[in-house]
């Protein structure tokens, strides 16, 4: 929307008005949402950003998590179907409830990523069980563990 004063973007002469709109709709909407329980997750799950940029399908990333920020993830879940997402990419670890959370939140498909962390005890397999193991009626698809790179084809696989 403009405000008073403001100049409208030009418009490519090559382009309609509508043309450019639709252009910019679909290069700016996020369809992949990745999520992620800690900061210290960020550095695993970017490689999912790098597999989704590769195949030009956009993303957005935020920091969130099940039991730190609870009412975070809600709002998030809830409202991202409605926000133009089509799949929702979350990675943790430890207790890893992010993605099943998530799940519980919106009827997207939902790809966790169980992760590594660093005081994990049993180096990922606390992760992907947490992630694996949803009761009937909430399925999370679970890949491998810190696998971003695979949760990214899926979702181009999903999104396809
Ligand atoms: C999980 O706890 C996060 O997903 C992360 O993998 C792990 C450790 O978090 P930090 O203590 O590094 O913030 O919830």
């Amino acid at each position: 929307m403009e405000t008073p004063g403001e100049q409208p973007a030009p418009v490519p002469q090559t382009e309609t008005a509508a043309e450019a709109a639709e252009f910019d709709a679909g290069r700016d909407a996020p369809l992949v949402g990745i999520v992620m329980g800690s900061e210290s997750d960020r550095e695993v799950m970017e490689k999912a950003c790098v597999e989704l940029d590769e195949r030009g399908i956009t993303w957005e990333m935020q920091v969130m998590s099940a039991h730190r920020s609870p009412d975070l993830v809600a709002q998030y879940s809830k409202a991202a179907k409605s926000r133009g997402l089509r799949v929702i990419i979350a990675g943790a670890g430890l207790a890893a409830a992010l993605p099943g959370t998530v799940a519980a939140h919106t009827d997207l498909p939902v790809i966790g990523v169980p992760l590594a962390s660093r005081t994990s005890v049993a180096g990922g397999l606390d992760a992907m069980l947490a992630i694996a193991q949803m009761p009937p009626g909430v399925p999370v698809a679970c890949v491998g563990v810190d696998a971003a790179r695979n949760a990214a084809v899926l979702a181009a696989r999903i999104l396809a």
